[in-house]
């Protein structure tokens, strides 16, 4: 793994109607994130925040255009910048640890990040797809389609964002810990192969087996392992402060594992940190188990 770290703060909340989530990168931050990743011998660099040159005036935070996309000029514009930030942090060989904010601004990331690689591997870990368009989506939520517009689905130019064409291949796509997938999504998943461990097969075959089989199925292929983690992946007894909390999710300790087992691959260039949401929260405790989860990517132990 590489121990230079660019910390990136993605404060938006566009790709979604809750406000709160913007605040997630200071949760994170509030919640030690950067001294634990420096107590791990990490080299931290924290680049701030980006919000983009907007102000959630009124209305302004609910706009729909005429394909039902909400926020779709903010989010457009705030993931151009955030590709650029990324992008940047890639060139200067720094490892970007991307912090939400809702998942609309791995968009940004992806485009950022992709161009640095030939074949870029994703682990998705989440209980969402985020595959739909604005044809499938049933709720206009950017923050359900950043995959899909990363492989190509839906508007052309949040697709054609920052670089032309797709930024990710299906095959070159993991999904983990999913049990809410909308008809359109799992018809996508079906149509294109895309390797899916759902609650299901992690409860039958374990954490462990799921994590080392994604990553046998993107070794040899991929150039880079892009981790895109969205808290609302693990249950929300354990991760309450975000938007769209589904039950039966991944305990914290099965992330811990799942987290080492990444760190033992070496194989992880880049990571998304999404949909910490401190006004839904208990206290900051999702951001405090959200840097736990860092720390075990970049190989904290319990002995
Ligand atoms: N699939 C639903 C939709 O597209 O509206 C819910 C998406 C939630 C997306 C979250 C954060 O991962
Ligand atoms: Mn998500
Ligand atoms: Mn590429
Ligand atoms: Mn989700």
């Amino acid at each position: 793994m590489n121990h230079n770290v660019h910390i990136i703060g993605a404060a938006t909340a566009f790709g979604q109607p809750r406000l709160g989530v913007d605040f997630g990168p200071d949760a994170l931050r509030y919640a030690g994130l950067i001294q634990t990743l420096k107590k791990l011998g990490l080299s931290v660099t924290d680049k701030g925040n980006i919000r983009g040159n907007f102000k959630v005036e009124a209305g302004r935070h609910s706009i729909k255009n005429d394909d039902n996309l909400l926020n779709y000029d903010a989010v457009k514009d705030f993931n151009t910048v955030l590709a650029g930030s990324v992008d940047a942090s890639v060139s200067n060989g720094h490892f970007p640890l991307v912090l939400g904010g809702d998942h609309s601004l791995s968009i940004g990331s992806l485009a950022g990040i992709s161009r640095h690689y030939d074949n870029l591997g994703v682990i998705w870990y989440d209980a969402h797809g985020d595959l739909n368009d604005s044809r499938t989506s049933p709720s206009g939520n950017i923050h359900g389609m950043p995959l899909g517009i990363s492989c190509g689905l839906g508007d052309a130019a949040l697709v054609n964002l920052y670089d032309e064409g797709p930024k990710v291949k299906p095959e070159n796509i993991v999904l983990v810990g999913m049990r809410d997938l909308d008809e359109g999504e799992k018809e996508y998943i079906r149509d294109n192969g895309i390797l899916t461990f759902t609650m299901t097969d992690i409860r039958s075959k374990g954490i462990d087996t799921v994590m080392k089989e994604a990553l046998d199925h993107l070794a040899g292929k991929c150039d880079g392992i892009h981790l895109s983690l969205d808290v609302d992946g693990l249950d929300p007894m354990e991760t309450p402060g975000t938007g769209t909390p589904v039950e039966g999710g991944l305990s914290l300790s099965e992330t811990q594992l799942a987290m080492s087992i990444l760190n033992h691959s070496n194989q992880i260039t880049s990571m998304d940190l999404v949909e910490v949401n401190p006004l839904l929260d208990d206290r900051n405790k999702t951001a405090e188990k959200a840097v736990e989860i860092a720390a075990f990517l970049f190989g904290k132990k319990q002995l």
